[in-house]
């Protein structure tokens, strides 16, 4: 009813309409169309109360809500369930716990804040409070558990393709699940899966992008790899657009994978938008550290690398962690 009552006041565009016309057209009460505008209020629009008139909607909150989203969204299923929340230790981990229920395919969960944000291997991911999008997106592809991981690459290329359009900037991926810019990472990607046997439960997918963060946002230690669009387009952006348009990408690139579970229809467009490949790189697992040119991904996702002895290796992604010869990438 609170988002029926805001899609009136949005409707009247800056024009004030009557506590009477609301309750009448949405069959409430007036008292509940004033408890619903208190509660518009506490949650930061701003509406004015005109004694003759009635009320009239002159401010939105800058918020990830439902009703602040869904003008932007143009979907079918991403995203036309939302979870959000104001703060939350981690969207993946809230996900998670809701992804052991039923839920609708294309949920997201979003937070203005997460107070305990999780990249890969326990790492923490920092997640200022309204400078960022933090959310997960919950799903139950009809694929093989052995392909869920491609869905990492999916989600890169959709983030990556949505900065672009939306921010004008040359975001590239850095395989398999970071975006950069200027060098330095925009966004962290950490997928997670519940399967059994042959079928997937769930996967859900943490896309963390760094829209309008500023360098003391990230702390000392993670400010020497870490940028945002704003700092590397010197442009805030709008949270509500780049979101929309990430679940539109995504939404896009996901139905064409999950046809079989390949990602042979858009690697050649991922490599394009590569930010190893033909460098050198370092590989860093919990084992050794090798150094090689990163020479191609296979259509299963690996990552190619030729070795200085002039052999090949392919490494899959999981516990892997990627960096030039001099710096992050
Ligand atoms: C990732 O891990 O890059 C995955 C990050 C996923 C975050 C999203 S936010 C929504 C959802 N909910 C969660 O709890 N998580 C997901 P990894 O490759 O392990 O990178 C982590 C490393 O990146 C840290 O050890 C830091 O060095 C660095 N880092 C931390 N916060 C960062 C930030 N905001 N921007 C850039 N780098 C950051």
């Amino acid at each position: 009813m609170k988002n029926r009552i805001l899609e009136e006041l949005r409707a009247n565009s800056g024009q004030p309409v009557s506590g009477e016309e609301i309750s009448r057209r949405l069959g409430v009460s007036r008292t509940a169309v004033w408890k619903h505008i208190s509660k518009l209020r506490s949650e930061g629009y701003s509406i004015e109360s005109h004694t003759n008139s009635g009320y009239k909607l002159v401010g939105s909150p800058d918020i990830l809500s439902s009703s602040e989203l869904e003008p932007y969204l143009h979907t079918e299923f991403m995203g036309r369930n939302i979870i959000y929340l104001d703060s939350i230790d981690s969207t993946n981990t809230y996900a998670k716990k809701k992804a052991e229920g039923l839920f609708r395919e294309g949920t997201v969960v979003i937070a203005d804040e997460q107070t305990g944000g999780r990249g890969r291997l326990g790492r923490h991911w920092v997640s200022t409070k309204g400078k960022g999008i933090w959310m997960t997106l919950m799903l139950k592809p009809d694929i093989l558990p052995s392909d869920a991981p491609k869905l990492s690459i999916v989600a890169a290329l959709a983030v990556t393709n949505a900065i672009r359009s939306c921010c004008r900037l040359d975001a590239e991926i850095k395989w398999p699940n970071d975006i950069v810019a200027g060098g330095k990472k925009l966004c962290g990607i950490l997928t997670e899966m519940s399967a059994e046997e042959d079928e997937i439960k769930y996967v859900i997918i943490g896309i963390g992008i760094n829209a309008n963060m500023d360098n003391d946002d990230f702390g000392q230690e993670v400010s020497s790899i870490a940028t945002s669009v704003r700092i590397e387009s010197g442009m805030p952006v709008s949270r509500k657009a780049l979101a929309a348009s990430v679940l539109f990408e995504f939404e896009q690139i996901y139905r064409v994978f999950t046809r079989d579970g390949s990602i042979k229809a858009f690697l050649e467009d991922y490599k394009s938008k590569s930010a190893v490949l033909g460098k050198e790189v370092r590989l860093i697992s919990k084992k050794e550290e090798i150094k090689g040119l990163a020479v191609d991904i296979s259509k299963e996702g690996h990552l190619v690398v030729r070795l200085a002895d002039g052999s090949y290796r392919e490494i899959m992604s999981g516990e892997v962690s990627i960096r030039g010869m001099h710096g992050y990438i």
